[in-house]
């Protein structure tokens, strides 16, 4: 990485966070910030915001997605492989244990967060809270809250066999920073009260991630 397509400020040995606020992926990385208390330059990039199609961002970042962090040179995309990053460079093992299937069980749910939970809300999302005119079909919309909710479940049943408050058991970590966000964005979608599954054990871990002055900050602070 050449030192002088970083944006400035990026060399001054603070971290710096490129991505907007509103983003769930860009909050996983403001609010494990707070958990770890790190200081850090915010720049808000992406749709609604700086527009990340241009070279000096797609430099750092070839998806033109947010977030993006750096620090000092080093430069990581992808949330949750930053959410390990800082975790681990904070030698926090508390929140990214360093025993091979403690780790592996917290990742396994932070990968299923990207990779399932995140792509059975999109259609909805969209359509429910971003009002996009691309997202209208009826059908669409219905099969698209069904999955949702299905892949929710997953998550009550997990905190029902769960030992603890926290997804894998009574230590909060990195699972529960992504997972919390999605809980949010699931609570706060405006779903049709006939449509919603009542979910007992994930509105519980709800109010206990409020408990934390990061989520309330970066997670439970208005935005869907
Ligand atoms: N897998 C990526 C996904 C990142 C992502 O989808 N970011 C969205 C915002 S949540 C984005 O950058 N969209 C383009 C834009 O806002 O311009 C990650 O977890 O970092």
């Amino acid at each position: 990485m050449n030192a002088n397509q970083l944006p400035a400020g990026a060399q001054e040995g603070r971290l710096k966070i490129l991505g907007k606020a509103s983003s769930i992926n860009v909050r996983k990385v403001l609010w494990l910030c707070a958990e770890l208390g790190l200081d850090y330059q915010h720049e808000a990039w992406g749709s609604g915001e700086r527009d990340t199609q241009v070279p000096e961002f797609i430099a750092l970042n070839p998806n033109a997605m947010v977030p993006v962090l750096l620090d000092g040179d080093f430069v990581l995309w992808e949330s949750n492989s930053i959410c390990r990053y800082l975790a681990a460079r904070q030698g926090r093992s508390d929140l990214l244990p360093t025993e091979p299937q403690a780790r592996a069980r917290v990742e396994q749910w932070m990968d299923w967060q990207a990779g399932e939970l995140n792509n059975s809300w999109r259609y909805a999302f969209m359509s429910l809270v971003r009002k996009s005119p691309a997202h209208t079909d009826p059908q669409a919309l219905a099969a698209g809250i069904q999955n949702w909710n299905r892949h929710m479940q997953m998550l009550e049943q997990q905190l029902a066999r769960s030992t603890g408050a926290f997804v894998t058991g009574d230590q909060f970590n990195l699972a529960d920073i992504v997972l919390g966000l999605s809980t949010h964005r699931w609570l706060m979608a405006p779903i049709d009260a006939a449509l919603r599954p009542q979910l007992p054990r994930v509105q519980a871990y709800y109010e206990e991630l409020s408990k934390r002055p990061g989520f309330m900050a970066h997670g439970r602070n208005g935005l869907p």
